[in-house]
């Protein structure tokens, strides 16, 4: 599975090997190659350029780490943004609250569902739940046999009612789940080889009869960007909760898995990985990123080196705290850190009321605020209390901001350092100590 693109990955990175320092020209060939190398394992090409495009952006303005080289920090940020690509969180299954949960398969004949009904009975089983099969495939003469055997073979009861239309089956089957107290009902639509109307309007009908709590569609990886296509139409008609994508085992250039989520917002919940009932895993993203990369230990370097950053740089606050020295620029180096770090905790977090204080820290915002600083002498920022009136009117000038701008910043500012004073041993103290010791938690990789 995505060897190829493993493969084609690797070498772009190469061509950042050795190199000291980041330059733009180098990036620039890396990142065409990266381009290059999702195109031809056909993920979607929106996809693929928006996702080069945001490698771009994180890696020129990357800080550049002393124990790591800037190979290995571009290989860390591709990573990321593939764990966002896939979904980033696992999507789980929603489970019915009262009763039994349904689930419904659907998809294209040969897709793999009823395989998939085999391996959803037998993976939901393993959890302790009592599972109902229910063969609503009435057109193959053959696909109630296949699923009864199926249903034999891992000791799950098989629903079946002859001569009757899906709808009916399902509906009855459901019936009898709830009487014979059932956890998991699984129901095994009929599928063509193409989407066509009748089809699509009897899976309407058992969805609007059922109510299924979970509608999946069942695609076929080695389809490429079809699987995309046609999770979207899918999706008009029946409101998928997800996709099980099935033979990621065979030589699926990994397209589909990788374009899925941003083309559709369905995510993947599973992944068939063979044709054995066992062959089925939940879809976990960063796993998948780990595995298309296959540099999971150079992700780990990284990650560390960073944590090591932060940790100096949490030090080195604290006693600025301590001192009472919270300055303008510290103020400004904080926002700086929580743009970067997005969803990580950030240390600003640390100071009490921050988020009272009413200062937005969005894109546009942070633009201001440190245009503002910027017009600021470095004595200003140290001491923000000498910003009299008409150094207020140059600094206004100099930011191209107004006045009132820069009083409103002086006002949070100095009610920030209040706080973060005032607050002592019961505000940021714990907290830091408590972020501590969350940096040092290891993150497990498989
Ligand atoms: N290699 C591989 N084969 C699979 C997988 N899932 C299903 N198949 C095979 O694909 C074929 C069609 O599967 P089936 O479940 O009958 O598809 P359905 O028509 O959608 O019900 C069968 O030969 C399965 O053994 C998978 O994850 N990997
Ligand atoms: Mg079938």
């Amino acid at each position: 599975m995505f060897e190829e693109l493993t493969q084609h990955l690797s070498g772009a990175f190469r061509t950042l090997r050795g190199l000291g320092k980041l330059s733009e020209k180098t990036v620039d060939e890396a990142l065409r190659d990266i381009r290059r190398a999702l195109l031809e394992a056909d993920v979607n090409y929106q996809v693929a350029k928006d996702f080069v495009e945001r490698v771009r952006e994180k890696a020129v303005g990357q800080e550049v780490l002393k124990s790591v080289t800037p190979a290995q920090l571009v290989i860390k940020i591709v990573h990321d943004e593939l764990v966002q690509l896939l979904g980033e969180t696992a999507a789980t299954l929603n489970l019915a609250p009262l009763g039994p949960t349904v689930i419904m398969l659907v998809g294209l004949q040969g897709s793999g569902k009823t395989t998939v009904a085999g391996k959803l009975a037998k993976y939901l089983r393993s959890q302790g739940k009592k599972v109902l099969l229910v063969a609503a495939d009435v057109y193959r003469p053959a696909a109630g046999e296949q699923l009864r055997l199926l249903g034999r073979q891992i000791q799950v009861p098989v629903y079946m009612v002859p001569d009757r239309k899906p709808v009916h089956i399902c509906v009855q089957a459901v019936e009898e789940a709830r009487g014979g107290g059932f956890g998991a009902v699984i129901l095994d639509t009929a599928g063509r080889w193409h989407i066509d109307q009748e089809m699509m309007q009897e899976l309407v009908a058992i969805r609007g009869k059922v109510a299924p709590n979970e509608t999946l569609l069942v695609a076929d990886a080695m389809t490429g960007q079809e699987a995309v296509g046609l999770a979207q139409e899918f999706d008009t008609l029946l409101n998928l909760d997800g996709v099980v994508l099935t033979k990621l085992d065979g030589d699926a250039r990994g397209g589909a898995a990788l374009s899925l989520r941003a083309v559709t917002g369905k995510p993947i919940k599973f992944v068939g990985l063979g044709e054995k009932l066992d062959a089925l895993e939940p879809f976990y993203p960063d796993r998948m990123a780990s595995r298309i990369l296959g540099m999971g230990d150079v992700v780990t370097l990284v990650e560390k080196a960073q944590e090591a950053i932060d940790l100096s740089q949490q030090q080195k606050l604290e006693k600025k705290l301590r001192q009472k020295a919270f300055s303008l620029d510290d103020f400004l180096d904080q926002l700086r850190q929580l743009k970067k770090m997005g969803s990580l905790e950030s240390i600003l977090d640390l100071v009490p009321g921050f988020k009272l204080s009413g200062l937005q820290v969005d894109e546009r915002a942070l633009v201001q605020v440190e245009a503002i600083i910027n017009s600021m002498t470095p004595q200003e920022r140290e001491n923000p209390k000498m910003i009299d009136g008409s150094r207020k009117k140059r600094i206004a000038r100099g930011s191209g901001r107004n006045v009132q701008e820069v009083n409103q910043l002086l006002k949070q500012f100095s009610m920030i350092q209040k706080m973060v004073y005032g607050a002592g041993e019961k505000g940021w103290e714990r907290k830091l100590l408590s972020m501590r010791a969350k940096g040092r938690k290891g993150r497990i990789y498989r």
